[in-house]
């Protein structure tokens, strides 16, 4: 007789890349679909977040352009704290060029980001090149990219036909793209793509600047996997405390848990 396969695990199968299936099974075993955005500017702040909110996340989102001292022994010590926690690493890099440029953009500067992070993510703007020029990089070092298929900020022009051309392009490249950033489920149940959902927040509605936020709840209801939350978890970094970044990590990952869970039965 056999036995019927568990949510994760019939969802894991379906994935073609490796990443896809990390980004899964450590959702899994960690009962977390958080991921912090840790946008600190100093290479301790951002060490010091990562290291105390690490043990509830199954992803830690950064932006190293906005670094003030970065080096490489930093994204040694992200490195370091991903397998201390067991969390994937995800640089929110948004590229938007030609496949050309975005290799070395990708492979080559003073962050070399393929060889460290494990995802990162670019716009479908250019066209299946951006694609193919990342893919060309990071495929062998088994990478995974994701698409912006929408955004989170007022106004975002990534709707409807665009926001539905990036979901065939993903399609024609499953190899290397797992999923999208995306403000609701996109794909249907053959894809299996991973949706990514920032602009989430507990307490407040938005930042005077553009940004959106919902619940927890309200996003895994649209369909998503992993609640992109920043500032709700990391305040402001002038006033870093890193001790309510941890209990607020906590709050976030049991409110995201609670609804994944409850949604899909698990
Ligand atoms: N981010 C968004 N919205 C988007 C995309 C990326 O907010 O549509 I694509 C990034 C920006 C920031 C983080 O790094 O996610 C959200 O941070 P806050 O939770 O502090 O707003």
């Amino acid at each position: 007789q056999r036995t019927e396969m568990g949510y994760f695990e019939q969802r894991i199968c379906l994935q073609q890349n490796k990443m896809a299936r990390t980004v899964l099974e450590t959702v899994q075993r960690k009962q977390s679909i958080l991921c912090v955005s840790a946008d600190f500017t100093t290479k301790d702040k951002l060490l010091k977040l990562v290291d105390a909110v690490g043990p509830h996340v199954c992803m830690i989102k950064t932006h190293v352009d906005i670094i003030s001292d970065f080096d490489h022994d930093l994204v040694t010590q992200l490195a370091t704290l991903s397998a201390k926690h067991d969390f994937v690493i995800f640089e929110d890099r948004k590229f938007a060029d030609i496949g050309n440029t975005v290799s070395l953009q990708y492979s080559s500067g003073v962050h070399r980001i393929a060889d460290w992070s494990h995802i990162t993510n670019a716009h479908a703007l250019p066209g299946d090149g951006i694609v193919n020029g990342l893919k060309k990089v990071g495929l062998d070092k088994g990478r995974g990219l994701l698409l912006l298929a929408e955004m989170s900020s007022a106004g975002s022009l990534a709707v409807g036909s665009y926001t539905q051309a990036s979901v065939d392009m993903a399609r024609r490249h499953k190899d290397f793209v797992i999923g999208f950033i995306a403000q609701r489920k996109l794909g249907d149940s053959d894809d299996d793509f991973l949706i990514l959902t920032p602009g989430v927040g507990l307490d407040v509605k938005g930042d005077g600047m553009g940004q959106q936020y919902r619940t927890p709840q309200e996003v895994v209801d649209a369909g998503t996997d992993v609640t992109i939350v920043g500032r709700g978890i990391t305040g402001s970094e002038a006033t870093a405390d890193f001790d309510k970044a941890a209990s607020e990590a906590l709050r976030y990952k049991q409110a995201g848990w609670e609804a994944f869970a409850s949604r899909h039965k698990l």
